[in-house]
């Protein structure tokens, strides 16, 4: 049976991967109006994306026949002051996420949970991924700099997402 320690804090992380989904479709919101199509698709994509890992949280708490408890979301920014900021800020997010990843599974050693660590660890190595996609988008973005012509295809390749 899950804790209770660890089921509230399974709770907040399906809230913040939520969360996460929210902020990804408000960045692609922003990109559309800026018309950078292509980041607004790939954003659009990474908040679906983020939608599913909540819905994981959410099986995986009742499937171990325990309570979900879903909570209010803030509200994320509407506005980013260039691409680059937006994905800087999507770094900056994803090494979030994976810090409090790193926490939950560290309580669920703590708490003998052995099937909670197990389904943790797919969130660990998913984190990678996530850190490595958005680092390389910024470091490309670093790259072309204020060059409208290479932003425009950064965003055909993004697009293609
Ligand atoms: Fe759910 O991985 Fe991003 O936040």
């Amino acid at each position: 049976m899950l804790s209770q320690k660890l089921l509230d804090a399974l709770n907040d992380q399906l809230n913040a991967e939520y969360y996460s989904s929210y902020l990804y479709l408000a960045m692609s919101a922003h990109c559309e109006a800026e018309s950078f199509r292509g980041m607004a698709h790939w954003l659009r994509e990474q908040s679906k994306e983020e939608m599913e890992h909540a819905m994981k949280f959410y099986d995986f708490i009742l499937s171990r026949g325990a309570r979900v408890q879903l909570k209010e979301l803030p509200t994320p920014p509407n506005h980013w002051a260039s691409p680059l900021a937006v994905f800087e800020a999507t770094l900056a997010h994803e090494r979030h996420i994976t810090e409090r990843i790193h926490k939950l599974l560290d309580l669920a050693v703590a708490e003998h949970d052995h099937p909670g660590q197990v389904f943790l660890h797919w969130f660990v190595n998913e984190q990678v991924e996530e850190e490595a996609a958005a680092q390389l988008i910024v470091d490309r973005m670093k790259m072309v700099g204020d060059s409208p012509g290479g932003l425009l295809i950064l965003d055909r390749e993004l697009g293609a997402r």
